[in-house]
């Protein structure tokens, strides 16, 4: 049932003797690094005793990593130095990630625990549909399935019609995929004349790399008739499985052994309570190539109270809300993609895909939503198709409380992104 017993059900007290243990251990290696000797000066680690600790230290922001792009963070030599991933931010420099050889053991193994955890076994044949390269979620993913033992398939993304033919050759059980590229292949399935639940061997679906609603999960379990596990991570703390789902699925077990967790308001930057969202913190506690301390994701998350049915003692997080950059604000209103999906996958003719569209103009912002109707809803006459907007507008206003136009439009009309989808177009 476990990959490493001792380690994942550690009671929280040993837990959190190995954290400042490691904690200590990282901070003397992070000030090798050019940026940490100036950031950490005068730090004596061993006045630490309590994982609470780290909040006396300072906070790491993605402008750091790309001020001193590419090795100002590199805390070790460069010929230990064997692997390079870079994050898929779109503005700026990239910001670079360094592993050495034991980073990357660790990783693939803290990747193995978490497919485990969700049912992966060896014999299992995992089809990896995300995108190799400097993206972390190919190579990340590929390495770790391979420690459990399974047998991977590294397909790479896009390409359907070769995907399914993978799968339904080799028989694959266990795909690792993004959430809206999986809609796109079940509707590959359809097209094809297949169907994407009866027609492959699949049991598991591995998704993550975007944010994702609770409804878009049960989606991709109806489609395909597997379970579907969350696992989330970012380039910056490896990639892949930071924390990943248990197959009780009520949260992700964030692997407190390799990271320390904090959660703050990110306005005052003080900790929130249990139970509450805030951003995610970071501190990596294992790595040796580039440590990263008190790392500020811009992820909104919740840590969620109670012991876990399935004895791991590593705390949950809820799934992620958003990024605090991917909310947007409407007449005055935060609003985030997250709130219209779940709207919309909550509704049966309601397809996978959709689009927000922010303008300006002299009458003020105005919020457009095109939805994609659900697959056999392309025929649905124009009156229907008012009505149905209407009645999403109603949802719309009482979940974000501002009404956007609604317009409804066939399926497969809405561009598709090669790799993350990208929700809102902000025209202003
Ligand atoms: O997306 C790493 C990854 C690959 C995770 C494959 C899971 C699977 P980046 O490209 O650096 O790394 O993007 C990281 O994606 O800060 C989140 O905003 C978002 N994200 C990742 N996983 C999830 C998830 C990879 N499960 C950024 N739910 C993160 C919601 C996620 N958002």
């Amino acid at each position: 049932m476990y990959w490493q017993k001792d380690l994942e059900t550690m009671p929280p007290e040993d837990l959190g003797r190995l954290q400042v243990e490691r904690l200590r251990r990282v901070l003397k290696q992070a000030r090798r690094s050019p940026f940490y000797a100036q950031a950490l000066a005068g730090l004596d680690e061993r006045d630490l005793t309590r994982p609470e600790q780290a909040a006396s230290l300072p906070f790491t922001v993605k402008q750091d990593l790309r001020d001193h792009f590419p090795y100002g963070f590199l805390a070790a030599p460069k010929s230990q130095v064997v692997r390079l991933h870079a994050s898929s931010g779109t503005t700026g420099n990239p910001t670079a990630v360094l592993h050495s050889k034991s980073d990357l053991r660790d990783w693939a193994n803290l990747l193995a625990r978490g497919l485990y955890m969700a049912g992966v076994r060896p014999g299992d044949v995992l089809q990896n549909l995300t995108g190799y390269g400097l993206f972390s979620g190919g190579l990340g993913m590929h390495y770790g399935a391979e420690r459990l033992g399974s047998m991977v398939i590294p397909a790479g993304a896009g390409n359907s019609r070769r995907q399914i033919a993978l799968m339904r050759q080799f028989g694959t059980t266990v795909m690792h995929i993004i959430p809206s590229y999986a809609f796109r292949l079940a509707a590959a399935f359809g097209q094809q004349g297949l169907d994407p639940r009866g027609d492959n061997s699949l049991r598991i679906a591995v998704i993550g790399a975007e944010p994702h609603s609770e409804q878009a999960r049960q989606r991709i379990e109806e489609l395909f008739g597997v379970k579907a596990y969350n696992n989330y991570g970012l380039s910056e703390l490896n990639g892949p499985g930071v924390a990943f789902e248990c197959q009780e699925q009520n949260g992700l077990h964030l692997w407190e052994d390799a990271f320390l967790l904090e959660v703050v308001d990110p306005e005052t930057l003080e900790p929130v309570p249990e139970g509450r969202v805030g951003e995610l913190v970071l501190t990596t506690l294992n790595r040796k190539a580039m440590p990263l301390i008190r790392y500020r994701t811009r992820d909104l998350a919740a840590v969620l109270p109670g012991p876990c049915p399935c004895g791991r003692t590593h705390r949950r997080i809820s799934r992620i809300a958003g990024r605090s950059d991917d909310m947007f604000i409407i007449k005055g209103v935060n609003v985030y993609p997250m709130q219209v999906e779940s709207v919309l996958m909550g509704l049966e003719a309601v397809g996978n895909n959709y689009l927000i569209v922010l303008q300006g103009g002299e009458a003020g912002a105005s919020m457009t939503l095109k939805a994609e109707l659900a697959a056999g809803m392309a025929g649905m006459n124009s009156e229907d198709r008012e009505g149905l907007a209407r009645r999403i507008a109603g949802l719309l206003r009482d979940e974000i409380l501002v009404t956007p136009k609604v317009e409804l439009v066939d399926p497969g009309s809405l561009p598709a992104a090669q790799g993350k989808a990208e929700r809102v177009k902000d025209l202003r």
